[in-house]
């Protein structure tokens, strides 16, 4: 069943052509600090907030960022976990999310069977997606204990894609890992696409205007930036993010 934040997502995409999506780092930030950057990141357009990251944040911590955030906005907040610690009961939504080339089954479907009574009990709206970890992979891979594929194999990430597509999952997330020297290549965006119906999301790295459209005009439906939040000129960054990416439909 889509939910009310999934709703919204599709219809932007469908209204807008590609979105971006800020993502806030709970280890990284203190409430506050959170509450200033979704302000700003709001004004200049963003479509939503996810809030996680790829290691250890305490759950009392996580729902202080998360309290914040719904205070100051009034956009999606979802859910960006990398285990069942990431799970608040003050979000909106959450990234109902396998990461498709893990070799640890905890990653693929341990961690979601402990956490799915969670998010009924908290009432959260799960949003099916499958993640890939793809070039350099970052802490997430580590993390993960993902096999990133590599970004001259872009016809793997696809078939990763296509399955998590036909096992049902609503959304498809290229992760290039927060911080990553190389954003996902526009050329693997264009292949992974060229498979799939279900909007792609794609994240890692991106902190130019040029780069976001590259990624937007291959076909990414979602742009994610983090890292770029983390510094002063949060406005201007993102507002030149999303002037970059308006229009463009995959
Ligand atoms: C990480 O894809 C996201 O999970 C965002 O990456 O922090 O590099 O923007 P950055």
């Amino acid at each position: 069943m889509v939910g009310h934040v999934e709703k919204y997502l599709l219809e932007k995409i469908e209204a807008e052509g590609a979105i971006h999506i800020t993502l806030i780092d709970p280890e990284k930030v203190t409430p506050p600090q959170a509450a200033r950057i979704v302000t700003k990141a709001t004004l200049s357009g963003t479509s939503a907030i996810m809030v996680g990251g790829s290691t250890f944040v305490s759950t009392t911590h996580l729902d202080s960022v998360v309290k914040a955030v719904k205070r100051t906005v009034k956009i999606p907040v979802i859910l960006f976990p990398n285990n069942i610690t990431g799970i608040s009961r003050h979000a909106d939504a959450i990234w109902f999310m396998s990461l498709l080339n893990s070799v640890d089954p905890y990653f693929l479907m341990g961690a979601q069977i402990l956490g799915a009574p969670l998010v009924k009990k908290y009432h959260l709206e799960p949003i099916p997606m499958g993640y890939i970890i793809v070039g350099d992979g970052g802490t997430a891979s580590i993390v993960g204990k993902a096999v990133p594929v590599p970004y001259n194999k872009p016809e793997v990430a696809a078939a990763h894609a296509l399955a998590g597509q036909y096992l049902g999952m609503r959304f498809i997330y290229l992760e290039a890992g927060s911080g990553a020297k190389k954003p996902v290549p526009p050329e693997m965006i264009r292949i992974v696409k060229s498979y799939i119906d279900v909007p792609l999301v794609v994240g890692g790295g991106i902190k130019t205007r040029g780069q976001a459209l590259a990624a937007a005009s291959a076909g990414a439906s979602i742009i994610v930036t983090g890292n770029i939040v983390e510094n002063t000129e949060v406005r201007e960054k993102v507002s030149e993010i999303i002037e970059g990416i308006k229009g463009h439909r995959s």
